[in-house]
């Protein structure tokens, strides 16, 4: 069922060699400048328009009132309901541990440098529809902003018809779980867009103060839309579809390679499943599991799509060491290791989103329920980029504290670099302090 990459004996980069879909979200900025343009203008009137264009929806009022919000998590199944409550309480537990601490240097006698982390004051967070519905994102979307001490958070969600334009009563019973108050039935790059500009309505319910960063994942239309608003506002990522790779020798067992590759493979015809393996047994009889249980899987045909595409496939090395080089070349979203001391191979990996160890941590547990965040990079961008934490809504403010003595100690070594760069007036700016004769 996977496309066969056989890179044994190969000892060129495997970069260019690996399977992975090329998606050009260029083209979807123009397609969705308009629409973001339009926002951007008229504010309200244009989101309502674009919402009964893209989602069929025609709503009078965007913001969800608090009574919907209220009622969501009042019908929310029992079972889904303490499943959300573990997940928020493991999610918390991590990235309160993620908090930073301001740090003074103390660079000299009278001069200090001290880093202040000062939360951004307000977020919006995207929360996609399309092919299901996540709730859980809501989760690790919302957390990490409040542990970081956001004050204002938005969440914005495509409205659903089959919920009377709200956005699906999953994510508004999360939300309330989470305490946020402040949702939008808007989707798209519409939504995107109202975060990025605010808009400005008639009443309470079409207002939209405008965040300072926006985060979560979403289809092509709010990747484009985000990286139009890039710069404007701060942008956590650009989410591209979902990747799992595999790292996996003989010892893995096939029915939890092939049920993992399935997993990631059920949220998108355009999600990447890759194993990479030094075992041709393994990959024989993953290949088989794969056959039988997507037949009986739910999302039967998208999974087949994912998994035939050419952005999934299983890549035979020589062994573990080139398997190592790999996955590091592919850098993706989710990496699983299922080999003999996983643990030891997983500290040498360099590049993934998360890293998921041995046989008993499926990307799936980190999905949901593992306190560890699942907003990643994908794409390969975990070469340069983490998942969304703490970090992601906070900015790192130095604070600098010198005195008289200790300025007048350096100030020879600013004005020889200002008069070395041809800007002496920064070097004046120095002098200006100590007249003639002060000096040091
Ligand atoms: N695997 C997705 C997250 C998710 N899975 C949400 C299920 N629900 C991207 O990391
Ligand atoms: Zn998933």
């Amino acid at each position: 069922m996977l496309n066969r990459i056989d890179l044994r004996g190969s000892t060129r980069d495997p970069r260019g060699l690996l399977p992975r879909a090329q998606l050009d979200v260029s083209v979807a900025v123009e397609q969705i400048r308009p629409v973001v343009e339009a926002v951007h203008q008229h504010g309200f009137s244009a989101i309502r328009e674009a919402t009964e264009r893209f989602d069929g929806v025609l709503l009078d009022r965007l913001r969800v009132p608090a009574a919907a919000i209220a009622a969501a998590a009042q019908t929310l199944e029992p079972d889904v309901r303490a499943a959300l409550e573990v997940a928020i309480e493991r999610a918390r537990k991590v990235h309160a541990d993620q908090r930073r601490t301001d740090v003074t240097t103390q660079v000299v006698d009278g001069g200090t440098v001290t880093e202040r982390w000062i939360p951004v004051r307000r977020v919006g967070l995207y929360v996609p529809g399309g092919l299901a519905v996540y709730p859980s994102t809501v989760v690790m979307n919302v957390v990490p902003a409040q542990e970081a001490g956001v004050e204002g958070l938005v969440v914005a969600s495509p409205p659903q018809k089959e919920n009377n334009g709200l956005p699906d009563s999953r994510v508004l019973a999360a939300c309330a779980l989470l305490g946020v108050t402040e949702v939008y039935a808007v989707g798209g790059a519409q939504a995107i867009a109202m975060l990025g500009y605010g808009a400005d309505g008639a009443d309470e319910g079409d207002r939209c103060e405008p965040v300072d960063v926006i985060t979560g994942p979403g289809n092509i239309w709010v990747t484009a839309a985000k990286r139009m608003l890039r710069g404007f506002v701060g942008i956590d990522a650009e989410a591209g579809p979902t990747e799992i790779a595999i790292l996996a020798d003989d010892t893995a067992d096939p029915r939890h390679v092939a049920a993992d590759l399935i997993s990631q493979a059920e949220h998108d015809p355009l999600a990447a499943s890759v194993l990479v393996t030094d075992s041709e047994a393994l990959a024989a009889a993953v290949d088989t599991e794969l056959v039988r249980q997507v037949a009986s899987t739910k999302h039967a045909a998208r999974v087949q799509t994912a998994l035939a595409g050419e952005q999934s496939g299983v890549v035979l090395v020589d062994d573990l060491e080139q398997g190592l080089r790999v996955v590091d070349a592919y850098a993706a979203e989710h990496l699983e290791i299922q080999t003999r001391d996983a643990r030891e191979w997983a500290l040498r990996v360099r590049n993934a989103g998360a890293i998921f160890v041995g046989a008993w941590s499926p990307v799936s547990l980190g999905d949901y329920a593992a306190g560890s965040n699942h907003v990643l990079p994908t794409g390969g961008c975990a070469r340069h980029s983490s998942g969304l934490s703490v970090q992601s809504f906070l900015r790192g403010v130095h604070v600098i504290e010198y005195d008289e003595a200790a300025l007048r100690d350096v100030a020879g070594h600013v004005v020889a670099l200002a008069n070395a760069e041809d800007l002496p007036a920064h070097g004046d700016a120095v002098q200006a302090r100590f007249p003639a004769g002060e000096q040091a």
